[in-house]
């Protein structure tokens, strides 16, 4: 059985408990995925550990398999929209200087236009 750690306040934890809405578009034992609010290109899901982790780094560190699943999702996720053929981009803003503003780690899954480089 899978423990799911969650922190009091945080808006994601919040959208893995249901507390919040989402428009949930894939789920495994241990990663949702949803759409953005404000979304930046016709395909922009969020993918997130069901466990509360604040950045990419800490997810990194919890050296469990979990960043590894998060990774699968987010391709899944892709595949399940279209994007993977033509290209897709894979955000994990880290920190505030990188725009980071929820601090449940989650990566952006952007398609279905040309990306410009560098981001801003
Ligand atoms: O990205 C945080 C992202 O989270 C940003 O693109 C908006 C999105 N967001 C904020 N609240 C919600 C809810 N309630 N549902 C769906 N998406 C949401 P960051 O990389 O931290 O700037």
């Amino acid at each position: 059985m899978t423990t799911i750690r969650a922190v009091t306040d945080c808006l994601f934890c919040k959208i893995v408990t249901k507390e919040i809405p989402a428009t949930i578009v894939h789920e495994t034992d241990r990663t949702v995925a949803f759409r953005d609010l404000n979304p930046q290109a016709p395909t922009h899901v969020l993918v997130i550990p069901k466990g509360h982790y604040e950045n990419a780094a800490a997810l990194a560190a919890a050296d469990d398999g979990l960043a590894d699943e998060v990774l699968k999702a987010a391709h899944a996720v892709a595949v399940q929209e279209g994007v993977a053929d033509e290209g897709y981009r894979l955000v994990f803003n880290t920190g505030p200087q990188a725009g980071q503003t929820v601090f449940h780690v989650h990566g952006h899954v952007l398609g279905g236009r040309a990306m410009h480089w560098p981001p801003g």
